[in-house]
């Protein structure tokens, strides 16, 4: 599959017929899609033959690497097993029932809170749907209905259905759709640097930015809030890392108000920043717990809800039917691939990895890009990332957005072979966590490279 003609006939047939995820068809049409073909490891490889070190894995999903056949082994062997049954009628299927219970061994306790029950997905998107319709249903139960809001945050991504979409903080979608939908509210990220105030330490920013939440559950009415949703570290976003006082913070005021609390770990969960779930790196008690894409490191669609105790009790003894499902709720192709993935990351240590030498190594590295001119601050939390660059280093000044910086240095890192996101004026990474000390150095000095190939563009331009 390495030949021009290839590529010219895959990105044909892809303008005539496939509109993608998030993107703008006509500038898609007129440059054509980049083909990528295999992966192996942490890197992947397009149609003309480009190794790109992928150091987003994927979209934050691939945390094994590429080419595991254990996991193509175990779809394989559920499929001619068992490819699909549903688990509607008072039926399971093995593998379901399996991962629910290695998803409930792994879930450590979180106070008084333990995880027993697990509802399934395919999506990221979905499982937040199901927190909205659970949320709401719980306080129905409780002869509380009036508790129907749920308070998100600026900035936030809880994926892209009607419920995802409301609940993130995303403007541009927000704007499209008629979004939210009713009875959601948000507050603003815990963004240091944009919204920290000068002399302002970010530990004290952290507790200002919490009690935002307080604010506006006294705004909206205590007794209409029904639950808090939040990323552990804000990823779509731009890798905003709360500061230590956040989550404590962020604690003390949902128990005061007893409403629930939503960790959406879709990104952060399965060893990304170190641990199985991340509330505990974090040490707040969540009530419900989002995951999915590294549940199958993202070799096949699966996503759900880690329900804790307190609503599951609810749910269990007192609901009656619960009016909400997918066909695809415990997928046993996905489940069988996703216990799979859980035993390789035992086998492997990884979280284990992540919370040691080789993300204090990571930390350390990335965090040598922040002595670049354009680099105002680079950070990392487990194997997440990210820098902000900048026009002015003292002042902190931020580029005028029509320079589209972002896109620039997004730009030179494919062309150097790193896979860099940019979200605005941040660039940000997520590797594998099988990533090696080596390969890390490998990364940041093709990060280092294409910083200094976007400040000398700019120079060029008399931008910078
Ligand atoms: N919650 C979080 C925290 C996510 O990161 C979702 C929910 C939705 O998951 P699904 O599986 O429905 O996509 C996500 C997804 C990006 C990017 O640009 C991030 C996501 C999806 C698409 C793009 O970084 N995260």
């Amino acid at each position: 599959m390495n030949t021009t003609i290839d590529t010219r006939t895959i990105q044909q047939l892809d303008r005539d017929h496939f509109l993608h995820p998030f993107t703008d068809f006509q500038q898609l049409a007129r440059r054509g899609s980049r083909v990528i073909v295999r992966g192996e490891g942490i890197y992947v490889w397009d149609s003309e033959g480009a190794r790109l070190l992928d150091a987003m894995s994927g979209l934050w999903c691939v945390n094994v690497g590429y080419g595991r056949r254990e996991l193509a082994d175990a779809a394989h062997a559920q499929m001619m097993t068992l490819p699909f049954y549903n688990s509607f009628f008072q039926t399971t299927n093995v593998p379901a029932t399996m991962l629910a219970a290695k998803l409930a061994e792994l879930a450590p306790r979180a106070g008084e809170r333990s995880f027993e029950h697990v509802f399934y997905s395919s999506s990221g998107s979905e499982s937040n749907d199901s927190n909205v319709r659970m949320v709401r249903r719980y306080w129905d139960l409780l002869g509380q209905p009036r508790r129907k809001m749920i308070i998100g945050r600026r900035n936030a991504y809880h994926g892209s259905t009607m419920a995802g979409a409301s609940l993130g903080g995303m403007s541009g979608m927000h704007a499209q759709g008629d979004l939210p939908i009713p009875n959601i509210e948000h507050i603003e990220q815990p963004y240091f640097f944009e919204l920290g105030k000068d002399g302002e330490t970010r530990d004290e920013f952290g507790l200002r930015a919490a009690r935002w939440l307080e604010d506006k559950i006294r705004a909206v009415g205590p007794d209409k809030v029904a639950a808090f949703i939040a990323e552990p570290v804000q990823g779509a976003g731009g890798v905003i890392i709360p500061p230590d006082t956040y989550w404590p913070e962020i604690q003390r005021i949902v128990d005061h108000y007893g409403i629930l609390l939503i960790s959406d770990e879709v990104i952060c969960a399965f060893g990304r920043l170190g641990h199985w779930f991340a509330y505990e790196k974090f040490g707040y008690r969540p009530d419900l717990v989002t995951f999915a894409k590294a549940v199958t490191s993202g070799y096949v669609p699966l996503g759900g809800v880690m329900v804790g105790d307190r609503v599951a009790k609810v749910l269990i003894e007192q609901g009656g039917e619960f009016n909400h499902g997918y066909t695809y709720s415990g997928h046993p192709v996905a489940c069988a691939v996703a216990l799979e993935n859980i035993a390789i990351m035992e086998r492997e240590k990884l979280p284990q990895q992540v919370r040691g030498a080789l993300g204090a190594w990571f930390g350390r590295r990335f965090a040598e890009l922040g002595d670049h001119p354009l680099v105002a601050s680079a950070e990392a939390c487990g194997l997440v990332a990210g820098l902000v660059l900048v026009k002015d280093k003292k002042s902190r000044a931020l580029f005028d957005e029509s320079v589209g910086v972002g896109m620039i240095c997004r730009n030179h890192c494919f062309n150097l072979g790193v896979i860099m996101r940019a979200v605005g004026d941040r660039m940000i990474v997520a590797p594998p966590l099988v990533i090696t000390t080596g390969q890390i150095d490998e990364m940041v000095a093709l990060i280092r490279n294409a910083l200094d190939l976007t400040l000398k563009d700019l120079k060029t331009k008399g931008l910078a």
